[in-house]
C-alpha cells in the first residue's frame, strides 16, 4: 500500500533507526540528514517518512507530504547559510529529485537533494 515501509528500503532503514545517518531536521513527517557521499559543501537529503518510489509519485499518492519535504529544503538551505537570493557564486541553492535510473536515481524512496556552497554550474551533467 502506498506509504508503508519496504523491508528492502534503504531510506526506510533511515527512517526506523536502524541504519545509521546525520540527521539536521526531523519532522513528524520528514527526515533531512547529510548525504553520505557529498558532491558540495552542503548536501542534504531531505524524505518523506513514508515511502513513495519518487518525488513525482510523491507527489500524487501524498501531496501535503511534498509540500512538506520542499519546506523542509528551503528550511534546510536557511540553516546552512545558503539561502541567498542574490549573492554570487557559493550563495543559492540547488534542489534536485532525481527520477528515474536513467536520471541517476538510486534510491526508490523519495528525496530531495540540497546542494550548495559553492558554484553550480548549468547546465548539470
Ligand atoms: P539518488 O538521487 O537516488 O542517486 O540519491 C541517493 C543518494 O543517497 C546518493 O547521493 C547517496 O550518496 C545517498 N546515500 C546516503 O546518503 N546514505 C546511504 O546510506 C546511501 C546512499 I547507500
Amino acid at each position: 500500500m502506498a506509504g508503508e515501509p519496504q523491508a528492502d528500503c534503504l531510506f526506510c532503514k533511515i527512517v526506523a533507526g536502524d541504519v545509521p545517518a546525520t540527521v539536521v531536521r526531523d519532522t513528524e513527517t520528514t527526515l533531512a540528514f547529510r548525504d553520505i557521499n557529498p558532491q558540495a559543501p552542503t548536501h542534504v537529503l531531505v524524505i518523506p517518512k513514508a515511502h513513495h518510489q519518487d518525488a513525482v509519485t510523491l507527489a500524487v499518492e501524498a501531496p501535503q507530504i511534498a509540500a512538506d519535504v520542499l519546506r523542509e529544503a528551503a528550511a534546510v538551505a536557511e540553516e546552512e547559510g545558503i539561502a541567498v537570493a542574490e549573492g554570487g557564486p557559493g550563495t543559492g541553492y540547488r534542489v534536485v529529485f532525481n527520477t528515474g535510473t536513467g536520471a541517476g536515481q538510486t534510491v526508490f524512496h523519495a528525496h530531495a537533494h540540497v546542494l550548495g556552497g559553492r558554484g553550480l554550474n548549468w547546465p548539470p551533467g
